[in-house]
């Protein structure tokens, strides 16, 4: 992609208003731009992140047998009412009525949807285990929307539905969906602490957050710190086992961890999970025929992760006084490649041919050599091929690794084979 044909209305100076650097940068390099308080359109740059994080929560739960539907935003109350949640969930659910006066909302959330969604046709114990996921925009009215897309108002959320026809089922879909959890946020190079959690609104007894650690998290964590040992093996019983929890739910007294051996840091929440037996198939009357015939309600659990939000906490995670750092497995783009002055347009474009345009962004404006660096590294993409004087004579440009700032000299060819993928 060549900057000069492109959409990158990058800002200099960091706007007052934004407080934390994950709201400053996503501003500053032109991944987001604010529309109403709390709701935001997302630019082409910050697209791209996007749909890469999507897709790699996509391809985890794809390969942990989820199935990918799609529910609507705009619900009807009347399903609320049958779960009895209408009145209790409060002032967070953004309230409309149609045309007819029904009542309908803009879903915070979806188990109701999702219990309807199978509650016909799915009638027999042997239809069962099932997991349903969709990745789809909700609207909860927060009291402080803030931090840009770390707490919005409208935000994408991947929220999954498990059913099981009993308790030993419904745990296995759990643990299932723990362990795809770290795989999920250990692709984007992150490291998740699960902790146990308070179920809030969404109910249920057993729950736990996935956090990952940063200044400006909301959270409070307190955790062993064995915990890092064996996020390694993936093994979900010893993790869940271990003491780790946020806020609250930390109670000195009964914390038996050594004090030498408990961390305290703060995180930022990217993911809840939730096992709820029949809160919403009770009343919503979703039951299946047992192995030995009886009628059962399904036991059932939902998972979430905060997708808009994890650009946020990617870029609190990885980033310094220059900008963005991106992670290769979220890079809006692989490589960034500028072009520093007319006598070397030739090489350059010689460069951006041979390799994919959908991995480049190719800096071909007319700019200042530095507007063109520090823009580079504030949009933060993990490689860039500098191509400077040094190409005409010599056939050499730099290649800059953004995350270590190493900087080395190839050979054209040599670079071109380095990061070619075609
Ligand atoms: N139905 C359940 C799980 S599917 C649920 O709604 N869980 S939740 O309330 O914990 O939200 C899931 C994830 O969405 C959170 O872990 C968080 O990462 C993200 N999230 C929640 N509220 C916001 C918000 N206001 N802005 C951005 N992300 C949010």
């Amino acid at each position: 992609m060549r900057i000069f044909k492109y959409y990158l209305p990058t800002l200099k100076e960091k706007p007052a208003h934004a407080k934390i650097i994950s709201h400053q940068y996503s501003l500053r390099a032109g991944l987001i731009k604010q529309t109403a308080s709390g709701i935001y359109s997302w630019l082409p740059l910050g697209l791209l992140v996007l749909k890469n994080i999507e897709n790699i929560i996509r391809d985890e739960m794809n390969k942990s047998g989820v199935i990918e539907v799609l529910m609507p935003c705009v619900q009807p109350a009347s399903l609320w009412r049958e779960s009895g949640r209408y009145d209790d969930y409060g002032k967070e659910m953004l309230h409309i009525k149609d045309r007819h006066g029904s009542d309908m909302l803009f879903g915070p959330t979806h188990e109701e949807v999702a219990t309807d969604l199978i509650r016909d046709t799915v009638r027999s114990y042997k239809d069962l285990p099932l997991c349903l996921y969709h990745i789809q925009w909700k609207f909860r009215d927060e009291v402080r929307p803030r931090y840009g897309v770390m707490r919005g108002r409208e935000f994408l959320m991947k929220d999954a539905y498990s059913f099981d026809v009993d308790y030993e089922g419904a745990l296995n879909s759990y643990n299932l969906m723990y362990k795809t959890y770290i795989k999920i946020f250990k692709r984007m190079g992150l490291t998740p602490i699960g902790v146990r959690a308070d179920t809030g609104p969404i109910g249920g007894n057993l729950s736990h957050e996935f956090h990952i650690l940063a200044n400006t998290g909301e959270s409070t964590l307190y955790y062993d710190n064995k915990f890092s040992e064996l996020l390694e093996s993936e093994d979900v019983e010893s993790l869940k086992n271990i003491y780790a929890v946020a806020d609250d739910m930390h109670d000195p007294k009964t914390c038996l961890v050594p004090q030498e051996q408990l961390n305290v840091s703060k995180g930022i929440e990217i993911g809840h999970i939730f096992y709820f037996g029949d809160k919403y198939s009770k009343p919503m009357k979703a039951s299946v025929t047992s192995q030995d015939g009886k009628n059962v309600n399904m036991h059932m659990g939902s998972y979430g992760i905060g997708v808009s939000r994890l650009v946020g906490a990617i870029i609190e995670a990885f980033h310094d006084d220059k900008g963005i750092i991106w992670p290769e497995a979220v890079a809006p783009f692989r490589i960034g490649l500028i072009n520093l002055q007319t006598k070397v347009t030739e090489a350059a474009d010689k460069i951006y041919k041979a390799l994919k345009s959908d991995e480049v962004l190719y800096d071909d404006t007319e700019g200042s050599i530095g507007v063109k660096f520090s823009r580079m590294d504030l949009i933060g993409l993990p490689w860039q091929i500098i191509v400077g004087k040094k190409a005409i004579n010599e056939n050499i440009v730099e290649v800059k690794n953004r995350a270590t700032g190493e900087v080395k000299e190839m050979q054209i060819e040599e670079a071109i084979n380095r990061f070619s993928t075609k």
